[in-house]
């Protein structure tokens, strides 16, 4: 069964609700923000003209907090059912442009690729607008299953191959004529900027209570000026890629097989070594980013090994040199913009992550911090 189809486990900031149209029956509430499972059933009428069901079962799905997520049932057949998060991502149609053209240029060049666009409604549309709600719907993959922690290191490689894969069947395409659906997303020069807006207007108890980690960030300086000659490098490419290439992400066949990427919203023109780097960040440590007991953190080297040869089992033919020896700085790259993205945002009093307790954005980013150093120990 496919879980975690939209990925996201943590707020990026409110997720809509509007009690007049939810006839809400269950809430979670974490952090400053209520998540709503349930859909009433004006809106599931409305929906289910759009699709052209007669009687769907709705189940909820597990799937993080940024996107609601549906199971839909009806006549031996299944979907997926997703109501957008409109404050992470204000502009769906930019995302239902994207998915469309990608499918057709896949659907045209590599028919035999499995890739997840929206399921096009009556309207001939990926996606459906209702009472400044936005809903989509994907095909139903059977046999796959997603997981959310990796337990070998040939999941790792399986990953990276379907992440590697999906950017090569893209290469001819001309990625310029994406929408850049979050402008700036992966730019380490503007992360690093707005870490220092935080500097200026964040807590004041919190900037004190911060001084060894922002100090470590700042003597980390140099990484900027290199990710900034490595962007302007003339053997250095954009190309389509995902941008968020965590594990649960993927999906597998029973084998164990990586069978395709999902959760395609953060799909843009960007650099290899975005989807690299971040599977380094997300893959190497047996520890995930909300762990707090640091020492538990460490660098498996079979993982970052699998990561590498997965993905040029794809991608070797097509990375330049020069980018190919930057692999590994990927991950620094990677691993530093999330320390500065956590610690900005504890600074700034948790507004685009929350929080489900007070320090956990610092924490967060202690933990990435940590594991920045292990990494680039691990690559002396
Ligand atoms: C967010 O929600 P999720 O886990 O898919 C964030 C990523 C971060 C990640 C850190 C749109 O992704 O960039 O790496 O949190 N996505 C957005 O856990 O901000
Ligand atoms: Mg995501």
């Amino acid at each position: 069964m496919i879980g975690n189809l939209s990925g996201g486990m943590l707020f990026k900031n409110t997720v809509k609700t509007n009690d007049k149209k939810l006839g809400v029956v269950k809430r979670c509430v974490i952090g400053m923000l209520t998540f709503v499972s349930e859909m009433n059933e004006q809106i599931l009428a409305a929906i289910a003209k759009a699709w052209n069901w007669r009687f769907p079962q709705l189940t909820p799905i597990q799937s993080g907090l940024i996107n609601r997520t549906w199971k839909v049932s009806e006549q031996g057949q299944s979907w997926l059912l997703q109501a957008m998060n409109t404050h992470v991502f204000p502009q769906p149609d930019w995302i239902d442009f994207n998915l469309q053209l990608l499918s057709r240029y896949l659907t045209l060049h590599h028919p035999n690729y499995l890739f997840t666009s929206p399921v096009v409604s009556e309207s001939k549309k990926g996606i459906f607008e209702w009472e400044g709600s936005v809903y989509r719907v994907f095909p139903w993959i059977p046999g796959s299953h997603s997981r959310n922690a990796l337990d070998d290191a040939n999941q790792a490689f399986e990953a990276a191959r379907c992440f590697g894969a999906f950017t090569k069947n893209l290469c001819a395409f001309p990625a310029a004529e994406l929408k850049v659906i979050i402008p700036g997303f992966h730019d380490l020069s503007l992360r690093y900027h707005q870490f220092e807006l935080a500097l200026q207007n964040g807590d004041s108890h919190r900037l004190h209570e911060c001084s060894d980690a922002i100090q470590f960030l700042q003597a980390s300086y140099p990484l900027i000026t290199k990710f900034e000659s490595y962007t302007q490098h003339a053997d250095v490419k954009k190309r389509v890629t995902h941008h968020d290439t965590k594990i649960s992400n993927v999906l597998f066949n029973e084998q164990e097989k990586g069978m395709c990427v999902i959760d395609l919203d953060t799909v843009m023109p960007g650099y290899f070594i975005s989807d690299t780097g971040d599977m380094f960040r997300t893959y190497v440590c047996a520890v995930t980013e909300e762990e707090q007991q640091l020492d538990l953190i460490t660098v498996r080297k079979e993982y970052t090994q699998a990561i590498v040869a997965g993905y040029l089992s794809e991608m070797g033919s097509e990375l330049s040199y020069f980018e190919q020896d930057h692999i590994y700085f990927g991950g620094e790259v990677l691993m530093f913009m999330q320390a500065l993205r956590f610690l900005a945002d504890y600074l700034q009093m948790d507004k685009y992550y929350g929080a489900r307790y007070p320090t956990q954005n610092k924490v967060r980013a202690e933990n990435q911090i940590r594991l920045l150093t292990l990494f680039q120990e691990s690559l002396r």
